[in-house]
């Protein structure tokens, strides 16, 4: 691997780690915070903790992990080494983020910005807050053009070849977060810095939650699609099999694109201020991304399948016995998927109308997001990493990290059942999510909650541990003995049919997303435009 490569790839990843580190303390102290077991020092209280969790775990550790794992596939394969412009572009985009979320995390723990992960109005921030937005999503922008430039130029040098599927998905990823990041970049630069500088005195709350949810829920798909990358390409060739379609993971991968989107109105349905009828179009499409998921499933079972058929294993779960059970690489990464099928069923909860009444702002969603990206999405990071650092620095996992990796892989599983299984029962049961601890004067129903909350701490603390072990995992790796690692890119199956060229006609599937977009958003926006409400001035913050 290019050691000019190697070294931003490592640097993206440890970003991500130290992130994933500090979130992870802020998340045991606001569970600490919140139950009264513990005051801190200069006023550092419930929501601020809250905020530093969900930012660094939500935002920055996925980010940053995103972009080093894609920037070393890109150069893995286009190529074998990035162009020197688009290793100043990681660079660049790298600086910027890292400034960005220091100011960020500077103002979140200084009690000058607890306005949650999700930062729509009417919580205010400081103006530096939402300015280190800025510069963490031109950071990543710029990061993607980098990714964009080195396929453009490999596909000139290849005419008429297809690209590789590694390459083909980083691109579709960064497309799709190019065009759900400018509802964001509107909601940051048009009214919430104008407004938290004091230019305006008031906010549309409606619109700003709207643009974020434009931008929110294809960030959940800016997490999945890098770990479905790791399923469709990395997996198959660590089990010694292949991948069963590259067209059918390509073709996934444009109804992400397509329809990812358009459906933010299913985190609004509880929203007086659209009408039902938007909010169904929404949730119909919000039923069509579920397709390339259940497309996912189908491929990974007809690799695992066809792969422990060539390995003579027989009958429908016959597989099972031949995977690498001892490997980290695959176990962690196979967990998340397991774990992806209870997941994903929750979510189709959350998205039908009625049951989303039921689900709506209780724990319920907070358990079903800490199996998606916290689970699914992490466990398939923590896989990776444990092939990608030996592979761009020129190490070997030993035996005994891979013993660790497995231990953490099972801790995490362990944790993560306890606290999330405990959030999704006390959700059904009614528990909010977001508030600081109350009894609600000895109300029967908030007492029924206590059992679940000593689940969800017993789970957190479990986590937590799994948090230090991944990370020194990490910095172990990074010390691992020297010696060649395989960039494990699997092959399609020889019986797969020929990838049609029409997938990468680009201008058409970017065409066909912005239609569905103006189709879904153009008329409930410019009601919301037209009619704002009553104007407010928000929640001061601080
Ligand atoms: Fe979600 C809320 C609907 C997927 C993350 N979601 C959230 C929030 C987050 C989040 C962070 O409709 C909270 C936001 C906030 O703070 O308010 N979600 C869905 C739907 C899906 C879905 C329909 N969510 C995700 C993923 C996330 C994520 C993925 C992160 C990575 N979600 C919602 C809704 C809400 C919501 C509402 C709003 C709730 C509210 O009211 O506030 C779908 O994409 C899910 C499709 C997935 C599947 C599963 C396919 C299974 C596969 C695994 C195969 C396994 C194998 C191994 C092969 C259909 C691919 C098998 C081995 C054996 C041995 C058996």
């Amino acid at each position: 691997f290019d050691p000019k490569d190697g070294r931003l790839v490592v640097a993206h990843i440890l970003v991500a780690f130290i992130a994933l580190l500090i979130g992870g303390v802020a998340g045991l102290l606001q569970s600490m915070v919140r139950s009264g077991t513990l005051k801190l020092p200069f006023n550092i209280g419930y929501y601020e903790l809250l905020t530093a969790h969900g930012v660094l775990m939500a935002i920055i550790f996925t980010t940053y992990f995103i972009i080093g794992f894609l920037y070393s596939g890109v150069s893995h394969t286009l190529g074998g080494k990035l162009l020197p412009i688009v290793n100043r572009m990681g660079w660049l985009g790298f600086a910027l983020m890292t400034a960005g979320t220091a100011l960020g995390v500077v103002m979140i723990l200084t009690g000058k910005a607890s306005v949650l992960y999700t930062f729509y109005a009417p919580l205010k921030a400081s103006p530096y807050f939402y300015i280190s937005l800025v510069f963490i999503v031109v950071g990543s922008w710029i990061s993607g053009w980098g990714i964009f430039y080195q396929f453009k130029y490999w596909k000139r040098m290849h005419q008429g070849q297809t690209s590789p599927l590694f390459a083909f998905m980083a691109v579709v990823t960064f497309l799709m977060w190019q065009i759900a990041t400018l509802g964001v970049a509107a909601e940051v630069l048009i009214q919430l810095i104008p407004w938290s500088f004091g230019w305006v005195e008031t906010i549309n709350v409606m619109l700003s939650r709207t643009l974020f949810w434009y931008f929110g829920h294809p960030l959940v798909y800016f997490w999945l699609m890098p770990a479905y990358m790791c399923w469709y390409v990395i997996i198959p060739k660590m089990i010694g099999g292949k991948i069963y379609s590259d067209a059918l993971a390509r073709l996934a991968f444009i109804l992400l694109l397509l329809f990812s989107i358009p459906v933010g109105f299913h985190h609004q349905l509880m929203e007086p201020g659209i009408s039902p009828f938007w909010k169904f179009l929404q949730v119909v499409l919000t039923f069509m991304v579920v397709v390339p998921s259940l497309m996912t499933a189908f491929s990974l079972f007809a690799t695992f399948e066809l792969n422990g058929r060539a390995k003579g294993a027989k009958g429908l779960f016959g597989w099972v016995r031949v995977m690498p059970w001892r490997d980290v690489r695959f176990f962690a990464p196979f967990m998340g998927m397991l774990i992806f099928i209870p997941a994903g069923a929750g979510g189709l909860i959350n998205a039908s109308n009625q049951m989303n009444a039921v689900i709506h702002n209780t724990l319920w969603v907070t358990g079903h997001f800490h199996l998606t990206v916290a689970t699914s999405v992490a466990l398939t990071f923590f896989g990776i990493t444990y092939w990608l650092i030996p592979a761009v620095t020129g190490r070997v996992l030993t035996k005994r990290m891979n013993k660790l990796g497995i231990i953490q892989t099972v801790i995490w599983c362990v944790g993560m059942f306890f606290m999330s299984g405990a959030m999704h029962l006390s959700g059904l049961l009614g528990a909010p999510r977001r508030t600081s601890f109350t009894t609600y004067e000895g109300h029967a129903d908030a007492a029924s909650w206590m059992p679940y909350y000593v689940g969800m701490a017993v789970g957190g603390t479990v986590l937590f541990i799994g948090v230090l072990l991944m990370v020194y995992n990490v910095f172990a790796l990074l010390k691992a003995p020297q010696g060649a690692t395989e960039y494990p890119i699997g092959e399609t199956m020889e019986q797969a049919e020929a990838t049609p060229a029409y997938l990468e006609r680009w201008g058409v599937w970017i065409s066909l997303s912005v239609i569905l977009i103006l189709i879904a958003y153009s008329i409930p926006l410019m009601d919301m435009i037209m009619h704002p409400g009553v104007g407010s001035k928000g929640f001061v913050t601080w």
